[in-house]
């Protein structure tokens, strides 16, 4: 595998679900539409810390400060706040959150384990993450204040590990990762943690869960039945999977468009890894990158109109793969671009 494909694949399972969202739209002073705003990770200053921009490169300002590791930024749905992962007072990794200019930072877990892949609920009141303070990975959520944290996956029979929360978009439910029955499976439960079912039962491993916006269908990766990834999608309830993808890349990480329409996603084929989208049915197939250098975790702009993707750094173009522009020429970006929602 490819060591970076690697890499991004384990953050964007974690990050790249949280980040949809939505609100009233957004004016810039001149009142033209906003071009959007972009919160990102970066090393430019010599560790990792949390920045803001606009979408087109300006505007950069930095929002933490510290020698520690500061990253996976995470909105909250209304734009407000920004949660991440510090390892500013432990060394173990907290869950932190901040106002979006960088103050009032709040941290919300204090404990020795690891806790990460921040998940907000669409209505702001709740966090759901990951953490592996029992001894295996378990889907924990806790109030946005940090109060009343629960483990709702609770599950550690074998591997036991449960992992990537992501919220359905009306905050019934949760998709989440769990290797329990001995090969990573999409789960969903209940956002209390109940009625816990397995989605895909099959063989292989099924990763990065992503709710369409209308919140009834799952698109998801599945290497069911070949030797590289592809892309499906299956009704809410595990019914009706199809293969959306049928490729000789690893097609991985698919990200729907904010009305549905669209999925994009990553794909590696032996050489390069680049950004394609298709129709939601899988027709209409396109390779927006065709970069000779590796292209990875793309992000919707909140008006669908653009797409935000790592790769030497942060890259944004439009939907339609015109326009493509580096907006940051930092090479040690980390992580998933997450877009202000409006
Ligand atoms: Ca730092
Ligand atoms: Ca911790
Ligand atoms: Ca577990
Ligand atoms: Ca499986």
């Amino acid at each position: 595998m490819h060591r970076n494909v690697s890499n991004v694949r384990w953050l964007a399972a974690v990050l790249g679900l949280a980040l949809a969202g939505c609100g009233s739209d957004s004016t810039a002073p001149s009142g033209r539409p906003a071009a959007g705003q972009i919160a990102f990770t970066s090393e430019r200053d010599g560790d990792q810390e949390i920045y803001l921009m606009h979408a087109d490169g300006s505007g950069v300002t930095r929002l933490t400060s510290n020698p520690a590791r500061d990253f996976w930024p995470v909105w909250s749905s209304d734009g407000t706040k920004i949660a991440f992962v510090s390892d500013r007072d432990d060394g173990n990794g907290e869950i932190y959150v901040m106002n979006a200019d960088g103050s009032g930072v709040t941290r919300l877990t204090n404990n020795t384990a690891s806790d990460f892949a921040v998940a907000w609920s669409p209505d702001g009141s709740k966090i759901a993450f990951q953490t592996n303070r029992d001894g295996n990975w378990e889907v924990y959520v806790m109030n946005a204040d940090g109060s009343a944290p629960l483990n709702l996956s609770n599950n550690a029979v074998g591997l036991g590990n449960d992992w990537a929360p992501a919220w359905s978009p009306d905050g019934s439910k949760i998709a989440f990762i769990s290797g329990r029955d001995g090969n990573d499976e999409i789960y969903v439960m209940k956002s209390d943690g109940s009625g816990q079912a397995n989605l895909t039962n099959n063989a292989r491993g099924d990763y990065f869960p992503a709710w369409s916006p209308h919140g009834s269908k799952i698109a998801f990766e599945s290497s069911l039945g070949y030797g590289n990834g592809e892309v499906y999608v299956m009704n809410a309830d595990g019914s009706g999977v199809t293969r959306l993808t049928s490729t000789p890349l690893w097609s991985y990480e698919p990200v729907w468009s904010p009305d549905g329409s669209k999925i994009a996603f990553s794909a590696y084929d032996g050489s390069n890894t680049g950004i394609y989208v298709m129709n939601a049915d899988g027709s209409g197939l396109r390779n927006l990158t065709n970069k000779s250098a590796f292209t990875a975790v793309p992000q919707w702009s909140p008006d669908g109109r653009q797409i935000a993707f790592v790769g030497d750094g942060l890259y944004v173009m439009n939907a339609d793969g015109s326009g493509i522009a580096r907006v940051t020429n930092s090479a040690s970006n980390f992580g998933a671009p997450a877009w202000r929602p409006r």
